[in-house]
């Protein structure tokens, strides 16, 4: 089998994902996502100028080699852009062998090790009480954990919050929004809203925060020993994990379990993290951690050292990095929980899926290859926005990370 034809589209059903099709001389296609939220038309470029034609001759069966290709072959190594550019190639080839052979992805990994996926939804509100309520909302939809993110007082807006309560959404249309941002004010409310979530909801549901890279090693620390009664799943993001040793600081003050690594792109980013043992969950995603081939090292590296996945699944990582997260998820050993927050209905009909969600498990579906399709003529009638993450500023116009 040969690589034939291999094309990258840009749509925006609600948001912009950025999705490539790989096409065979058998007539079978592999889709792969190639979204880099807020960043999305240099990963196209970086694809359709650089890598496509690269890829046609090649034999798709042939992952390892064509991802040391894409890797060492360009000189230039790891990065966003080119680690989600080489993702959505080896998850487009991995979704080829799956179809060409009849079977789910799963069954190519390794095959199942659990019943289902075990995912965490997003309960967020303006102040604890809708948190709170929103928290409940999800438990009754037969979720098992629960991340909450609430407004802080003092504070106009902050991650995770949406401006007018219901559904979050990372990236806003235009340029940049900037928020205003206060540690303190910030790590005095925190403890509050679990304090409260657990006297409500009792010891059954798992609870997770996401501090999202905004504190320092030593107050992260503090933040985590303050939520220790409340017995957090994990606390995500303490601190910007460019100085991996910071985090001796973290796990040195408090016992609360740490997740990290949703902006990874190569083990690289986490070896001292996982060698140390100073986190408890990698946060890498197929999408920007470079695809399921270096997922998987990744995931049997960590596993030495008692590290377990939490694949990062938020909106911006379109239904297919969805689909090929779940198929990786059932298939490795030591799995921990998979980030879940439902598309729009337009993103779910332009992305037509196999996998489902029942009694706090997604499944990712038994047809061969991720399960994934796309519609390519709905895609064309959502064309591409430009979008932005916000940025972040201290109280005193200092820039700050978001
Ligand atoms: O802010 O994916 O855990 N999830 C998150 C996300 C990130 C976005 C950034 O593009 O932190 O909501
Ligand atoms: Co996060």
């Amino acid at each position: 089998m040969k690589i034939v034809d291999a094309r990258v589209f840009v749509c925006s059903p609600g948001r912009n994902f950025v999705t490539l099709k790989i096409t065979t001389d058998e007539g079978i296609y592999g889709l792969g996502d190639a979204t880099l939220n807020g960043r999305e038309l240099a990963v196209a470029s970086y694809l359709s100028e650089h890598v496509v034609p690269c890829l046609i001759g090649r034999d798709p069966f042939e992952t390892e080699d064509i991802w040391q290709y894409l890797y060492r072959g360009a000189y230039w190594r790891k990065g966003p852009v080119t680690m989600t550019a080489i993702s959505a190639v080896d998850v487009a080839l991995w979704d080829i062998k799956g179809k060409a052979l009849g079977q789910p992805l799963y069954n190519l990994l390794g095959g199942r090790c659990r019943e289902g996926v075990t995912v965490y939804a997003h309960a967020t509100g303006r102040d604890i009480e809708e948190t709170a309520d929103e928290v409940a909302r999800h438990i009754e939809l037969g979720y098992r954990a629960v991340r909450a993110q609430s407004g802080v007082p003092g504070l106009a807006s902050t991650y995770g919050v949406a401006k007018h309560g219901g559904t979050y959404e990372p990236a806003e249309r235009g340029l940049p929004t900037e928020h205003v941002w206060s540690t303190g004010k910030y790590m005095r409310h925190v403890p509050k809203l679990f304090e409260a979530l657990r006297v409500r909801f009792g010891d059954d549901v798992h609870l997770l925060h996401d501090a999202h890279h905004r504190l320092k090693p030593i107050e992260a620390a503090r933040l985590g020993r303050d939520l220790e009664p409340y017995r957090l799943f994990w606390l995500e993001d303490p601190t910007p994990a460019e100085l991996q040793e910071g985090f001796r600081l973290i796990r040195q003050g408090t016992t609360t379990p740490i997740a990290v690594g949703e902006v990874f792109d190569s083990i690289w980013d986490a070896k001292q993290l996982i060698s140390e043992q100073l986190i408890d969950y990698l946060r890498m995603s197929v999408l920007h951690g470079g695809g399921i081939t270096p997922m998987k090292k990744a995931a049997a590296f960590a596993h030495m050292y008692h590290v377990q996945t939490g694949c990062h699944g938020a909106t911006d990582l379109s239904p297919i990095t969805m689909g090929a997260a779940l198929h990786f998820d059932l298939s490795i050993p030591n799995f921990g929980l998979q980030e879940h927050m439902p598309h729009t209905p337009e993103t779910d009909e332009v992305f037509p899926h196999a996998y489902y969600f029942e009694n706090g498990y997604m499944h990712p579906g038994d047809v061969p290859g991720h399960g994934v399709d796309f519609n390519e003529a709905l895609a064309e009638k959502y064309p591409y926005q430009r979008a932005y993450l916000p940025v972040n500023r201290r109280e005193d116009g200092t820039l700050w990370d978001w």
